[in-house]
């Protein structure tokens, strides 16, 4: 496994790649060390030392709003290979499948990924990811669950929207949406309805379990190519360019709580852009355990220079 290297003259290393054309930023070295502890524990110290980092490493000028950051760092188990902190401009994410299959390509692309299967330990829990003849990577993700059905809820302008609460390692309110257009032309009109819906669940008070707020909103309706369509709000107002990964499990949780999906079947989650991931599940205790194929590309490689006389060093909100 790559060896980690700890910030020195403030240049940090990272590797791009897009996954279903939804961008992830690997830091693979230069960033501060976060120790070996639980993984929300250094989220917290992420959080509270480093955020000025997140920022200038997602936000512009050197990234964009739609980018996913990767920390990778020393595992939490001693049986997995890598800890991974995925982040964004709006914060940190629980987990992320795009993100995870990303990272497996950035390993292989630097020389860091020898097993054709790797563990790695993320605030949501431990997930595995599979190198598949053909180049696409397998993501066996965290257990998923559907905590309700059928929540309503009135817009400000009284349309009556109707969806399900579930966890797919980040929490989704997913909405049947047949009437909608969910195309790249209809960017605008997708963003402003999940948006109110996002704001109106947080108004409500309408949370995942233990009060978690809801960040991620995934509207869906028929495809032509693939099983279902879907636009995905992420929390920082951006949209999910890939079909994704936490949302597509989030998505399988809900199938086969209706009994919609058999274990093992083979669901196709087209994404707003056209991209598509390939799903599958196992039964779990409490729900699910998804599997989430897709493949991703590596577009760079490079350090992110931090000058000191940098006015917007970290970020333009920064
Ligand atoms: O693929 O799980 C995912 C994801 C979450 C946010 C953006 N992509």
């Amino acid at each position: 496994m790559y060896i980690f290297d700890f910030m020195k003259d403030g240049i940090i290393n990272i590797v791009d790649s897009h996954t279903g054309g939804e961008p992830t930023r690997v830091v693979t070295g230069g960033f501060p060390d976060l120790g070996s502890g639980p993984m929300a524990a250094r989220v917290d110290n992420f959080k509270t030392h480093y955020d000025h980092l997140r920022r200038g490493i997602v936000e512009e000028p050197r990234g964009h709003a739609s980018i996913v950051g990767a920390l990778l760092c020393a595992p939490e188990k001693s049986d997995s290979d890598a800890g991974l902190i995925f982040f964004n401009n709006a914060g940190y994410l629980g987990m992320c499948g795009h993100g995870t299959i990303g990272v497996v390509k950035t390993l292989e692309h630097i020389g860091g990924a020898d097993a054709k299967t790797l563990r790695f330990d993320t605030v949501a829990g431990t997930v595995t990811a599979t190198r598949n003849t053909g180049g696409s990577v397998t993501c066996r993700n965290v257990e998923s669950y559907r905590l309700s059905k059928g929540v309503e809820l009135e817009l400000n302008d009284r349309r009556l929207i109707r969806g399900d609460i579930a966890w797919g390692g980040n929490w989704f309110f997913l909405v049947e949406a047949d009437e909608l257009e969910i195309s790249l032309r209809n960017l605008g009109g997708l963003s402003r309805l999940a948006t109110d819906i996002m704001y109106k669940l947080a108004e409500k008070n309408i949370t995942g379990a233990e009060g978690a707020r809801i960040d991620h909103i995934e509207l869906f309706s028929k495809s032509d190519v693939a099983d279902s369509r879907n636009f995905v709000l992420c929390p920082g107002g951006e949209y999910d360019r890939s079909p994704c990964g936490t949302g597509t499990s989030a998505k399988l949780a809900c199938l086969a709580a209706d009994g919609h999906l058999e274990a093992g079947d083979v669901w196709k989650q087209e994404s707003v852009t056209g991209s598509v991931f390939d799903a599958t599940y196992e039964v779990s205790d409490k729900g699910i355990v998804p599997s989430i194929t897709g493949f991703a590309f590596i577009t760079a490689e490079g350090k992110l220079i931090f000058d000191n006389n940098d006015p917007f060093k970290h970020g333009i909100n920064g």
